[in-house]
């Protein structure tokens, strides 16, 4: 059960320069830093960072609607896919390859992320091509559930339509958001450092390794992930 950002791929700059240009399209007086990002980075969910965000402003200086945020994430959701899409975000060492031996052998794969859908399209259509769904058996996004990570519902979602017990799966995650939700949910967790989060605690991760090129082939292959 494959995460997508910063697991499948390093996205979170292309993230972050896609909010700030968000912000400057809409002459909002914002620029989030690599800094600001890692703290904001613990709410899962666009729309909620830019909520969380603005609960944090002094004296909530700035005060934007529903209508306003979603305005704001539709442009930031759009300019993420032209960076994306421009092809300046690769998939991560070894991401390709497991996905590829996975679908060769028969082992069902899932995606189970809180990011937009619209975003998992951008980055796999990129990178794996115009028929990247064929390699997975279920996708399950931000918009499928009310409660994101590390709320565990994502993966219940994703355990219900494969029909199989969490203990059976096996969830490759690079944030403690991730590893709750998954540990939550009774799959064991594999942790892929990400740029992000890689000084993080993973106390409770099955296994944690720097790039999936670290773990050998048969590795995988004894259970559905
Ligand atoms: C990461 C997230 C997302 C992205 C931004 O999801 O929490 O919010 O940071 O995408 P995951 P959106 O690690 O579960 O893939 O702006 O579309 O939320
Ligand atoms: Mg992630």
């Amino acid at each position: 059960m494959l995460d997508v950002d910063g697991t499948m791929a390093e996205t979170e700059e292309f993230h972050r320069r896609a909010f700030n240009d968000a912000f400057g399209h809409l002459g909002l007086p914002w620029s989030w830093d690599i800094a600001t990002y890692g703290r904001l980075l613990r709410i899962a969910g666009g729309r909620e960072r830019i909520r969380h965000f603005l609960n944090s402003l002094p004296g909530r200086s700035v005060v934007l609607s529903d209508k306003d945020i979603n305005e704001l994430h539709r442009f930031k959701t759009r300019r993420y896919a032209d960076l994306v899409c421009s092809g300046a975000c690769e998939l991560r060492p070894g991401v390709a390859a497991l996905i590829h031996q996975a679908r060769d052998r028969g082992v069902r794969l899932a995606i189970v992320t809180t990011t937009s859908r619209d975003n998992i399209v951008a980055l796999l259509s990129r990178n794996l091509g115009p028929d990247w769904k064929r390699n997975f058996d279920v996708i399950v996004a931000g918009e499928d559930v009310s409660k994101k990570k590390p709320e565990p519902d994502a993966y219940i979602v994703a355990l219900g339509t494969l029909g199989l017990p969490g203990a059976t799966c096996l969830a490759i995650e690079d944030s403690r958001n991730g590893l709750a939700a998954a540990a939550a949910a009774g799959v064991p967790v594999l942790i892929t450092r990400s740029l992000y989060f890689r000084d993080e605690d993973f106390t409770g991760a099955a296994a944690v390794v720097d790039h999936l090129v670290e773990l050998h082939p048969e590795f995988w292959f004894d259970q559905d992930c």
